[in-house]
């Protein structure tokens, strides 16, 4: 086999050399030939993946069940680097968080923002230095020529849903309070403004006060609630923009004496807490909030290393939760 090889190659040197012989001696001058494109590249895998993602908080569970997602995911696809960081919801942080990853050089940076304003400076410096950016779970208000796509949940539909099961429940109307999210997140601003525009006009919101998405922040806010409301007479329901602040509120409310099923509470997420003050009559609606992202990002993150087209907006399909299936549900939760 080796012999026969040698020989080919032989006689192929041997046909060359005399092809070479039989060409004119001077040939007319031509013109450079262009340079050749050089080689593709190897397609990037994950082991060649720097992931970066500067998590805005810890301040729910649903921000912990998001940040395992990333982390498992990163774990079982056996990337080069997960660049993790916890921004305890400052914008500051987060900013700091990013210019450090654009320093190190990381291949792609998933934003989780915190709040949606004052991101275009740092997302130019991404952008210049050839880093992608892909936006996660709550949008910004930037350009969208400065990252490459927004993988979340459409919080105004979210919004919207809350307000159905409001309008549903109280049919002849009535007065509801909101609790909201963190001041000028996505995820509240969306929810908020999906709730203005489906709810009903005979239902009223007569207040509408931040709990920064926290249990601990609601129980205070709460709190004044009742002390300025009062509860069935002075308003019928509550919309809470996250299961941590309705446990919270659930806190508050029990001190008061309010019985579960007194008032009509619709929360967003989905959470094994929320699933469990469904069980116990709290909330009579839990419209979903999926965290588990890990997976979508750092499939597009491959593509983005690979120069591959990319969705630029990926909407998670999500659901309403009721309490008839919710001890059925529960144990199957994963957050
Ligand atoms: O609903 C809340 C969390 O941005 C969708 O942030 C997320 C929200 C989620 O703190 O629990």
């Amino acid at each position: 086999m080796k012999t026969a090889k040698v020989s080919l190659f032989v006689v192929i040197v041997m046909v060359l050399g005399m092809l070479a012989a039989c060409a004119p001696a001077a040939a007319p001058a031509q013109p450079a030939a262009p340079a050749q494109p050089a080689a593709p590249a190897a397609a990037k895998t994950y082991k060649d993946m720097t992931l970066c993602y500067p998590q805005l908080g810890a301040e729910s569970d649903w921000r912990t069940a998001n940040t395992a997602s990333f982390k498992e995911t990163a774990t079982q696809l056996g990337i080069k680097q997960l660049v993790f960081s916890d921004a305890q919801q400052k914008q500051e942080n987060q900013i700091s968080a990013v210019r450090a990853c654009i320093q190190q050089g990381v291949d792609v940076i998933a934003l989780p923002p915190v709040v949606e304003d004052g991101w275009e400076a740092v997302l130019t410096e991404a952008k210049n230095a050839g880093i992608p950016v892909i936006i996660v779970d709550r949008s910004v208000s930037a350009d969208k020529s400065l990252y490459a796509s927004h993988i979340g949940s459409d919080m105004v539909l979210e919004g919207e849903r809350a307000a159905e099961e409001f309008n549903k429940m109280l049919p002849n109307g009535g007065a509801v309070l909101e609790l909201s999210g963190t001041t000028g997140s996505g995820a509240a601003v969306g929810r908020a403004k999906g709730f203005r525009n489906k709810l009903n006009a005979n239902i009223k919101i007569i207040d509408s006060q931040t709990g920064n998405f926290t249990r601990a922040e609601a129980v205070p806010v709460m709190q004044a609630f009742l002390k300025k409301y009062k509860s069935g007479t002075d308003f019928q329901g509550i919309f809470i923009h996250n299961d941590d602040m309705g446990i919270g509120a659930i806190e508050a409310l029990k001190a008061a004496g309010v019985k579960p099923g007194d008032l009509k509470i619709v929360s967003v997420d989905g959470t094994r807490g929320g699933f469990q003050a469904m069980v116990d009559g709290w909330f009579q609606a839990d419209v979903e909030c999926n965290p588990l992202l890990g997976p979508q990002v750092f499939e597009m993150a491959l593509k983005l290393m690979n120069g591959q087209t990319i969705d630029r907006e990926v909407l998670t399909n999500e659901t309403v939760y009721y309490p008839d299936k919710a001890a059925e549900l529960l144990p199957t939760r994963k957050y």
